[in-house]
């Protein structure tokens, strides 16, 4: 009975610090920060708006975390850029601030027919309906969504 209360106000306390931790605007889930902006950018400008704001482009890099950010992408109803790119080489996707690739096994949520834009569209973005794209990097000013680990601050 006392293991399971220590346990319990141990989990609470992680809880509460790691929330604590995100900025005013910032949503909690995991051990990471989330903000989804409010203001439109070209992939590039987003990237250096968040490394501002002491984060990067958000990275689906789990199932958990993928669809927590589709599950807000559709809240929002509109289509934000996330730190997938293949710029380095046409058709391999990499998390830019983690370099994790993705990878066959990977969590992935294409929306059908894409990647399609070739050497063209190498950013990627996660449209309003929570499926991921891709864009030309300075095709078009999206939305956002930095991620940050207030752990690793
Ligand atoms: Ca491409
Ligand atoms: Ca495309």
């Amino acid at each position: 009975m006392l293991y399971i209360l220590c346990a319990s106000f141990l989990l609470a306390y992680n809880f509460i610090s790691v929330a604590g931790q995100c900025g005013q605007g910032w949503l909690h889930h995991d051990s990471s920060c989330y903000f989804m902006s409010r203001d439109t950018l070209t992939w590039v400008e987003a990237m250096t708006m968040c490394r501002l704001h002491g984060g990067y482009l958000a990275e689906a890099t789990s199932d958990r975390e993928g669809h927590f950010l589709e599950n807000q992408v559709k809240v929002f109803a509109r289509e934000f850029w996330i730190g997938g790119s293949d710029a380095i080489v046409e058709g391999e996707w990499v998390w830019q601030n983690s370099k994790a690739e993705l990878r066959p096994s990977s969590y992935s949520n294409w929306y059908p027919g894409n990647p399609n834009g070739g050497g063209v569209e190498n950013c990627m973005a996660i449209a309003a309906d929570g499926t991921w794209r891709d864009e030309a990097c300075h095709g078009s000013s999206l939305y956002y969504i930095c991620e940050m680990n207030p752990s690793q601050k």
